[in-house]
């Protein structure tokens, strides 16, 4: 059911952007090329006054000499005729993190449990990706619950990046307040 076409991909029907609202766990991501977040990441998606969806991210990086760093990261998001598809603009609140402009799209949630997120920075000639970046979003520390498994696996092989995600540690250096 999936030719691995990124014009191709369904994402949220009528998604909700404000029941989307609040913190995600990130407990799997598949990276891009280039610099990122490690570990302990968590986001939290909020809606302005005039409907505006912003985020913040939290995340462990590692840079030179192997200092460890916790990454504070932004992101506006600017609105498509899909109401599941964004435009996010990300900054750092620290200089030597990167910056830039990326489709943000939610593929599936609950809004209550889990989320799933996709990212293509780059559609090769042959329409699929060739450079993106995927998160599992859970509502709880402790990771997705057992019945929404299976719906997550189905998803990650929709976006074909099935097999390509590591587990995001939420342990040791934590980079956010309270879990
Ligand atoms: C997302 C949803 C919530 C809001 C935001 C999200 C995306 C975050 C991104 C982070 C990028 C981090 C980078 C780190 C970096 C989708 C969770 C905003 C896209 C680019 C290093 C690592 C090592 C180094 C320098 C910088 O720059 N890391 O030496």
């Amino acid at each position: 059911a999936q030719d691995c076409q990124v014009s191709n991909i369904q994402v949220m029907q009528n998604f909700d952007r404000s029941r989307y609202t609040g913190r995600w766990y990130a407990v799997a991501k598949k990276d891009p090329v280039g610099l990122f977040l490690l570990d302990n990441v968590v986001a939290q998606f909020s809606v302005d006054g005039s409907g505006k969806m912003t985020a913040t991210a939290q995340g462990r990086v590692i840079i030179l000499n192997n200092w460890e760093m916790c990454a504070n990261m932004f992101g506006t998001f600017e609105d498509t005729p899909d109401p599941a598809k964004f435009k996010m603009r990300y900054w750092g609140a620290a200089a030597y993190l990167q910056s830039g402009n990326d489709d943000h799209w939610v593929i599936d949630t609950d809004y209550d449990n889990y989320a799933i997120h996709y990212s293509c920075r780059e559609v090769d000639l042959d329409g699929t990706c060739l450079d993106g970046y995927s998160f599992i979003f859970s509502r709880h520390p402790t990771g997705l619950r057992p019945e929404d498994q299976k719906i997550v696996t189905d998803k990650k092989k929709e976006i074909c990046f099935l097999g390509k995600y590591r587990r995001v540690s939420h342990t040791g250096k934590r980079c956010h307040k309270s879990i």
